[in-house]
């Protein structure tokens, strides 16, 4: 039997250095896919040895993408260490913080990472802006920055960059491939809310300025509460977060999730036979605390648990002594997988073998990865947003059940079922990108209750933003962790302190969990199964390859956390 290696290397559109390698049988499809990332960082080193106090302040530049969540989770993990409880308006502010950084991270990969992965840009030029105005109308009632004078603008702005024979932000397109499956008129109008989106986004990152002091990297959270006292108590900060969250609702009402419709309607044939499922073993560690219970026992947004097998009627609790780290495949020297409160971070770089091609390929039998292997229990797990959606649903959380089955209700409307569409649809690369969509509108709502519960209880007097703690008159010997749900999925922080000072630290990161490679048992990270017998229509083009890993929101400082410092060649795309 032929075969033929893809290798994509690196991946654009994504945070780091991404290699896929890929093998097609005779007919293109995948049969054995590779992922592996070619930088490696150190910052789990950096932070050892240090007071932990100031571990939020340097395990936040592991990444300025989901910015301010390890911050976030670097003080809880210390905060959980040491039993200190934060008062409410610390509470709602961090979960205000980390929404509007989902609002920002999920707009932004749907319109500037991903979506070009189904808008072909350049069919947008042959749309009749009149007709396009009319099919935003399809999909939402109030449709956003369609007007025919704004589409046609649109269009004339696309048609300057190709008549000067630059395609400017919108170069290196596989345009014109035949996957693409939208109409002229609807890629004109993705195209239209990719500009606007430009705009949104800044918006967005104005939300998290106003508690957090600037963006990316915020300032304001500290050991045991937040110190953006000012912007709380102020009732005209709080509505300025509130009209900002307005705008930023409606755009994703009426331009995210309808053109997320708009897609899911078109390209729902892939939905429906399952491309890109992959592992369909999805877990959570749960978060957005929703009220002042001690750490882990308060009900939160997103429940923690794990779905095996994509089977809905049973959720296992998640528990977080489950989790290891195995390295066969990563490199990295470890004797065994380890827990990260005892996981070790020892480099070790054996290279890629050169072919008699003269191409270099990864040495898939041995070390191909600067990414570990996490593995719960003993499974190989999804995290991310569909994986919140899932294990909501299958714990019966209300609220996330009713936004699920709102989408699915409604993509069952649209395909013309007479019913919702089975639950199946999500367990795919289309799947996984409605997911994201669908929670964030979830956010936008629920952020709105909390922006009105923070209000409210500075307006009945409640000042509190910080609970004094006493460094000097704790132990001294302490263990922690923070949990919780970054944009990209399951995020963890384990935090070991001796004497006061910091022993071990390890970040085990949603990216992680989905970009690693191979475990010691020889099974697939997430994004290496999710890539397993999906058909690529042309193998020079390899666009089904970017928007099934597109559809995870690869960040590889994040998962590998570490800095090339030597400056290796990423290497080349190239078909052989
Ligand atoms: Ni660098 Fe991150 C998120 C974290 S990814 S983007 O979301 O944590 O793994
Ligand atoms: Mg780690």
């Amino acid at each position: 039997m032929s075969s033929k290696h893809i290798i994509v290397d690196p991946i654009t559109r994504i945070e780091g250095h991404l290699r896929i390698e890929a093998v097609i049988d005779e007919n293109n499809v995948i049969k054995d896919a590779y992922a592996s990332s070619t930088m490696f960082r150190g910052i789990e080193t950096i932070l050892k040895g240090r007071d932990p106090r100031d571990a939020g302040l340097l395990a936040m530049r592991i990444c300025g993408v989901c910015t301010g969540t390890h911050y976030q989770r670097s003080i809880e993990g210390v905060e959980h260490a040491f039993g200190v409880k934060i008062p409410k308006n610390a509470r709602l502010v961090r979960n205000l913080m980390q929404g509007a950084l989902y609002l920002h991270d999920h707009t932004v990969h749907f319109y500037h990472l991903h979506g070009l992965d189904w808008i072909d840009i350049t069919s947008a030029l042959k749309a009749d802006p009149v007709k396009a105005s009319q099919e935003a109308l399809k999909w939402t009632d109030t449709p956003h920055g369609t007007g025919v004078g704004e589409l046609r603008q649109v269009q004339e702005r696309l048609q300057k960059f190709v008549k000067q024979g630059r395609l400017g932000l919108f170069a290196n397109g596989y345009w014109g491939n035949k996957h693409y499956k939208l109409t002229p008129e609807q890629n004109l109008i993705g195209v239209a809310h990719y500009l606007e989106a430009l705009d949104m986004q800044r918006e967005m990152s104005k939300m998290m300025a106003i508690y957090g002091g600037k963006m990316p990297h915020p300032q304001s959270i500290v050991v045991g509460g937040v110190t953006c006292v000012q912007d709380i108590i102020n009732p005209a900060r709080n509505e300025e977060f509130k009209s900002l969250l307005r705008k930023a609702r409606n755009f994703v009402k009426n331009a995210y999730l309808a053109d997320i419709a708009m897609a899911g309607a078109v390209y729902s044939d892939e939905a429906l036979d399952g491309t890109g499922g992959g592992l369909k073993n999805y877990m959570a560690y749960g978060g957005f605390r929703l009220d002042d219970n001690e750490f882990y026992k308060a009900k939160t947004l997103f429940p923690s648990g794990v779905v095996l097998n994509g089977d809905l009627s049973k959720v296992y609790p998640f528990d977080q002594a489950k989790v290891t780290e195995d390295v066969t495949h990563s490199w990295y020297d470890a004797p065994a997988p380890q827990h990260p409160f005892d996981g070790t971070t020892n480099p070790h770089y054996t290279g890629l073998a050169k072919k008699s091609d003269g191409m270099a390929y990864l040495k898939t039998d041995e070390k191909y990865s600067w990414i570990k292997a996490p593995v719960y229990g003993d499974q190989r797990v999804e995290v991310g947003p569909l994986a919140r959606m899932v294990v909501g649903v299958a714990a019966k959380d209300e609220r996330i059940t009713r936004y699920v089955m709102g989408f699915l209700e409604r993509l069952g409307g649209l395909l013309g079922l007479g019913k919702a569409a089975p639950a199946s649809v999500l367990f795919s690369t289309v799947g996984r990108t409605a997911a994201r969509a669908i929670e964030t509108e979830m956010m936008a709502d629920v952020m709105m209750e909390w922006i009105d519960e923070l209000a409210a209880n500075v307006a009945a007097g409640d000042h509190s933003t910080w609970t004094e703690f006493d460094f000097d008159s704790v132990s001294k010997d302490a263990k922690g962790y923070g949990l919780e749900e970054a944009p990209r999925g399951a995020l963890g922080h384990w935090v070991k302190i001796k004497d006061g000072k910091i022993e071990n630290y390890q970040a085990v990161v949603p990216s992680t969990w989905n970009a690693s490679p191979r475990d010691g048992k020889g099974r697939m990270g997430a994004y290496e199964a999710a890539l397993i017998g999906t058909k690529v229509a042309d193998p020079e083009q390899p666009l089904e390859i970017l928007r099934t890993v597109h559809s995870f929101d690869p960040c590889i400082a994040c998962a590998v956390h570490i800095v090339d410092t030597k400056g290796k060649e990423l290497g080349s795309f190239k078909v052989s």
